[in-house]
């Protein structure tokens, strides 16, 4: 019957089927050499038959058979394929002489120490300006933020202070359709992928040119444009997000990436071992970039966890990972520009651990200098800095001095401060925004939350500078 293939065909679960054509295993031959090979085999005592396994290879998706054979020095069952057996008895510890390397490309000093590095410095200039200017404008926007937080004129800020390295050296080795799922603490990010102050600033200001449409707290930026999804500061829920993002784009076969950002606290979130076992899994092209900046608020690493670092649990869920100095902005950008090429053409996942230090307090919510001391932290800045470090690099190929550098950073400064006066200016979206987007249409009971906010405008609307906002107190009046 000529419908007996297709029927055939159909009983095979349709995502293996597709899984496994689009990635044939090289291996499958063996698979039919080695079912052949066994009736040759000597033969097994009643009970203790082969059983052809199947286990995935964590690569493209793929699946291969394993099999336990009888009187072999080795345990090949589907959760441990190539365990040797022992007599020994001996529980095994991290070799903390042996913690993971950390790759660097400069040194303290901006001089390169990596001469197999690759990169092409010398057709890199403007780039490297680009990196430079992105890095010192994220700084300078810090400090007249989390100064205007203080003067109550936006209701909270996170500073990126010696985490600006991260950010962008990562940034420039990715492209523009890779996909982004960020923490909090990446604005350089953004800064490089060109979202503009203006852009900063209306979401800090929840005002009305906010793509948020306002209603989120300030630094929870977005950007369709830019591929760079919400911020979600519920610790690690972007990590499984940016897993499925990459599943999706292979699916899609779209040569691009997923990324995603989170600190080493996040790392504690049980979202963040489902992310990266399905991606390990799944075969997905998505980048889990860690910051490791020594601290979750007020919880030292010490006291987080006791393994080596974030990397050594990359290693355990069997993915490619790798530690790299985080202050060293020619490192990140060099492991990232590897790690987006290997998840791509190996369709796998990739973990970086960036090494660093939160300058910063957390939060303007926090005063770390409640559980550090300020020595500590003073220490840290003076010894190294990803800026001076990148600054210093430039100032060695005679592209950057003195002069230059007041230069940009007093037109930075001017550019920052007049994005924040605008923003400041502009008004507050309409209030119905409230109520947008979460349905179609607004539901019966939003409504009467409506009607509610209204009647209690009319009442008491002169309690509220309601000119502030677009529309007025009519801007309460839902769009039907
Ligand atoms: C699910 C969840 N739990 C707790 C918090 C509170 N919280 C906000 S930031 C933070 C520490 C995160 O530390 P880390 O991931 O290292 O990021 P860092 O602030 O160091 O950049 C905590 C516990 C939260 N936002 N979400
Ligand atoms: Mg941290």
């Amino acid at each position: 019957m000529s419908f007996a293939g297709p029927l055939r065909r159909s009983l095979i679960p349709r995502t293996s089927r597709t899984i496994a054509s689009r990635y044939p295993c090289p291996k499958r031959r063996c698979f039919a050499t080695a079912t052949s090979a066994t009736s040759e085999a000597p033969r097994e005592p009643e009970g203790t038959k082969e059983v052809p396994m199947t286990v995935g290879d964590g690569g493209a998706g793929t699946i291969r058979p394993v099999r336990q054979r009888h009187g072999s020095d080795r345990l090949v069952f589907p959760g441990a394929v190539n365990s040797k057996f022992t007599n020994r008895l001996v529980f095994r510890q991290q070799d903390p002489s042996k913690a993971i390397d950390t790759y660097r490309v400069m040194d303290t000093e901006g001089q390169i120490i990596d001469e197999t590095h690759g990169i092409d410095f010398d057709n890199m200039k403007e780039q490297t300006l680009k990196m430079y200017s992105s890095m010192v404008t994220v700084s300078i926007m810090d400090q007249i933020m989390y100064d205007s937080q203080r003067q109550g004129r936006i209701s909270f800020y996170i500073v990126n202070a010696g985490e600006e390295g991260i950010a962008v050296g990562s940034a420039a080795a990715l492209g523009e359709h890779d996909t982004i799922y960020a923490q909090y603490r990446e604005a350089g990010v953004l800064m490089y992928r060109g979202y503009t102050l203006d852009e900063f600033m209306a979401q800090c200001f929840s005002n009305c040119k906010d793509h948020g449409k306002g209603r989120n707290m300030p630094i929870h930026y977005s950007s369709k444009k830019l591929n760079f999804h919400p911020i979600s500061s519920t610790l690690a829920t972007q990590l499984p997000h940016a897993s499925g993002a990459g599943y999706a784009l292979k699916m899609e076969r779209t040569p691009a990436c997923a990324v995603t950002y989170f600190g080493e606290g996040a790392a504690s979130e049980g979202d963040f071992h489902a992310a990266l076992n399905i991606a390990a899994t799944r075969g997905c092209p998505t980048l889990f970039v860690c910051r490791n900046n020594g601290y979750a608020i007020s919880t030292p690493t010490l006291e987080q966890y006791k393994g080596d670092g974030i990397a050594s649990r990359g290693v355990g869920y069997g993915i490619d990972t790798i530690r790299v100095d985080g202050n060293d902005t020619w490192a990140v950008y060099k492991v990232t520009k590897e790690a987006r090429e290997l998840a791509i053409s190996q369709q796998k996942p990739v973990l970086i651990e960036a090494m660093s230090y939160r300058v910063s307090h957390h939060s303007t919510s926090d005063d770390s200098f409640a559980y550090r001391a300020r020595v500590e932290v003073e220490d840290w800045k003076r010894r190294d800095n990803p800026i001076t470090r990148l600054r210093k690099f430039m100032e060695l190929r005679n592209w950057w001095d003195q002069e230059k550098d007041t230069q940009l950073r007093q037109q930075l400064r001017k550019d920052v401060l007049k994005a924040f006066n605008n923003a400041e200016r502009e008004k507050k979206p309409a209030i119905s925004k409230l109520w947008e987007d979460t349905y179609d249409k607004p539901t019966k009971d939003q409504q009467s939350q409506m009607q509610e906010m209204k009647d209690i405008l009319e009442r008491y609307g002169e309690e509220y500078d309601l000119e502030g906002y677009e529309g007025g107190k009519n801007g309460v009046v839902p769009k039907r």
